[in-house]
């Protein structure tokens, strides 16, 4: 989205919430391409509504979900520039921008959602919420991802083989796009808005997510198989715009930094009820679920995208600390 169309957006929206916002003395904006209700959108509002009794009612935050702001390539280049003031996205499109991302976005990484918690809520996450503030933001928490398994419009998927030549959406990172090829099919990298169409119209044969996005976006109307190969733990990123942080007190950025800790363990709830949910609706739907994969030949084909982007000795030491995470 250009950022005058952005502009606009903010400017319309904050006229029709302007009431709700108006006793505030700050209003922070901030992103979701996720509808409202979604786990993430709902943990940040939680947060706000933390910020907002913690400040004595002066810092409130404006939740803009369903993409009203961008899609998520283009919200973290205006979160960049301080246009936005917050943001929720995935780890995915960070991969360009900041190389320790790279790192938890790699398929297999983590062995489940437990040991992507133990490493995110440990130094090796202090340690890559770090590495956002020398490009621009401010790394605030993690939020819950799920697993991320196929789905397509054409067959079901069994095994590696039947990838092949098949065109997949990926998030805009060179990481699944590298992921794509190496397991024989051709990547065509997309922002998440475009995903429903391109899959019905067929310009792609299939995607990849977890149970609350596959249900939340509609793609399941159009995608009647879902393999449940579970390629990806990638964690959800909080994060605020450096130009706007440096703006807050000391006391203020404890505050927000405070309340985003808090806010974790809101979404983590959240999550975990909705991935039940989700997975019944679309069950209930009739898409076809396979759930008897080898994931052995996927993890063994990961070898050259690990060799590829875990490719400094900085980013090996990542990748090995967390393998050695219990
Ligand atoms: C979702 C994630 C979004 C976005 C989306 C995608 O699971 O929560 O932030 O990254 O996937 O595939 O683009």
């Amino acid at each position: 989205m250009k950022l005058r169309t952005t502009l606009a957006a903010l400017m319309a929206t904050a006229a029709l919430s302007g009431a709700a916002f108006a006793e505030c003395e700050l209003t922070l904006k901030s992103s979701d391409t996720h509808p409202d209700g979604y786990p993430t959108v709902a943990a940040v509002q939680v947060m706000g509504e933390m910020i907002k009794e913690r400040s004595g009612g002066r810092i409130c935050i404006e939740v803009f979900h369903s993409a009203q702001l961008g899609e998520e390539k283009d919200t973290i280049e205006q979160t960049k520039f301080g246009v936005i003031d917050m943001n929720r996205v995935s780890m995915g499109p960070f991969n360009n921008i900041i190389e320790e991302t790279k790192v938890v976005s790699l398929p297999f990484i983590f062995r489940g959602t437990d040991h992507m918690h133990r490493v995110m809520d440990g130094p090796i996450g202090e340690e890559i919420l770090a590495a956002f503030e020398p490009h621009g933001f401010i790394g605030l928490a993690y939020f819950d991802g799920g697993s991320r398994s196929f789905y397509n419009s054409q067959k079901p998927i069994d095994s590696i083989d039947d990838l092949a030549g098949m065109k997949v959406r990926v998030m805009q990172s060179d990481v699944f796009v590298d992921m794509m090829s190496a397991l024989g099919a051709n990547a065509t990298p997309m922002p998440y808005g475009e995903v429903y169409s391109a899959l019905q119209t067929g310009v792609i044969d299939g995607a990849e997510n977890n149970w609350p996005s596959f249900e939340s976006s509609g793609h399941y109307e159009v995608a009647g198989y879902y393999t449940l190969n579970e390629h990806l733990i990638v964690p959800e990123a909080l994060v605020m715009s450096k130009v706007s942080w440096d703006k807050l007190t000391p006391e203020d950025q404890a505050l927000i930094r405070q309340a985003a800790k808090d806010s974790v363990a809101i979404n983590r709830e959240l999550w975990a009820a909705r991935e039940k949910v989700s997975e019944e609706k679309i069950r209930a739907a009739g898409v076809q679920i396979i759930d008897n994969i080898d994931k052995t030949p996927f993890i063994e084909a990961m070898v050259p995208v690990y060799e590829k982007h875990a490719n400094t000795p900085k980013l090996q030491d990542l990748v090995t600390r967390i393998q050695a995470t219990e």
